[in-house]
């Protein structure tokens, strides 16, 4: 069902009846609920994305952070074949052991059938979070077009057009054609703001030469800009581009070197497909003596915060209408 414009759940998003296998943790229930912040988080990042043990550390400060904000942290997977929104510690931790399979939207119902475990990535959470009626979501970066090969386009691109959820990313993953991913956006009418920046982020470093249309400077501005493309009930999402804090940025030179080699290493593998991305972000970590772990791991954090501040400020807003 899409949210009209005079549903008063629409910025909390409006509950549809829910999936069997679709487990809420009680405590995201009462938040969305009642009305109170709460801001997705997805686990391929945590899975495969980081190394063990990082990604657990990064898991557990991003829930710190989100909390700190005022809002109720639910992270995403899929645990024995049940999707679950909002894990308990010892769930956090099976999941960064990076033994769960990564799950994009299409996997999840060849997993629940088969009552797998599965890390989703950013298009299976924005599924997961339109269906708890959680409005906002935060990771690293988004997945794309990839470079070299423009037939592989993440399925986080099109789940984006389906699924009214604003994702607060620092732009998309820097191993991918971020020109084409933009275009891409903007054919499925996503759209994308630039929160207090005027280019595209390009995920470890700020300069992607992109310019951005659109921009707001605070998380009122932008809860009001999100109310906003809500009420317009295309069932769209959209993705707030959230530059890297400038001291955690790395080098675009030093990068560039480290990914071309990366890029160099996956051909002569001639990897593709899902397993491309966990392997180029490995072998970047790689040639940059974990410096791009680092940098991950900040604008993950820095994402969870202006998530949670923005989820806040959406929740402070008067009632529509008034
Ligand atoms: N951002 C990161 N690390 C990651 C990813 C994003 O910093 O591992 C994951 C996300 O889960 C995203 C996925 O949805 O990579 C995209 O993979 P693919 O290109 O195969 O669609
Ligand atoms: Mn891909």
């Amino acid at each position: 069902m899409a949210p009209s414009p005079m549903n008063p759940q629409a910025r909390q998003g409006a509950p549809e009846p829910p999936p069997p296998f679709l487990e809420v943790a009680e405590e995201v229930q009462v938040a969305v609920r009642e009305g109170r912040p709460v801001v997705a988080l997805e686990s391929t990042v945590l899975a495969h994305g980081l190394p063990w043990p990082d990604g657990l550390e990064v898991a557990r400060r991003a829930e710190e952070v989100i909390r700190m904000a005022g809002a109720v942290p639910a992270t995403v997977a899929v645990v024995g074949g049940r999707l679950r929104v909002g894990l308990e510690a010892a769930t956090l931790e099976q999941v960064a052991r990076g033994r769960f399979v990564k799950a994009t939207v299409a996997d999840l119902g060849p997993l629940i059938a088969a009552g797998g475990d599965g890390a989703t990535t950013v298009s299976a959470t924005l599924y997961a979070a339109a269906r708890a009626g959680i409005r906002l979501f935060a990771t690293g970066g988004i997945g794309g077009v990839h470079r070299g090969d423009p037939s592989d386009v993440s399925s986080d691109l099109t789940t984006l057009a389906r699924e009214p959820v604003a994702v607060v990313s620092a732009g998309a993953k820097a191993i991918l054609d971020l020109r084409r991913t933009l275009e891409y956006l903007e054919t499925l009418a996503v759209p994308v703001i630039g929160y207090r920046t005027s280019e595209l982020p390009a995920f470890y470093t700020n300069q992607s030469g992109l310019p951005l249309e659109h921009r707001v400077e605070t998380p009122a501005e932008a809860a009001a800009l999100l109310a906003a493309h809500f009420s317009l009930g295309t069932g769209r999402g959209v993705l707030i581009a959230n530059p890297i804090p400038e001291a955690d940025a790395l080098e675009p030179d030093d990068f560039e070197r480290a990914l071309a080699a990366a890029l160099r290493a996956a051909a002569e593998s001639r990897l593709h497909g899902k397993q491309l991305t966990p392997f180029l972000l490995a072998a970047v970590a790689r040639e940059t003596g974990r410096q791009s772990v680092r940098a991950n791991q900040a604008l993950l954090l820095n994402n969870a915060r202006v998530a949670a501040e923005i989820a806040a400020a959406l929740c402070r807003l008067p009632p529509e209408g008034q």
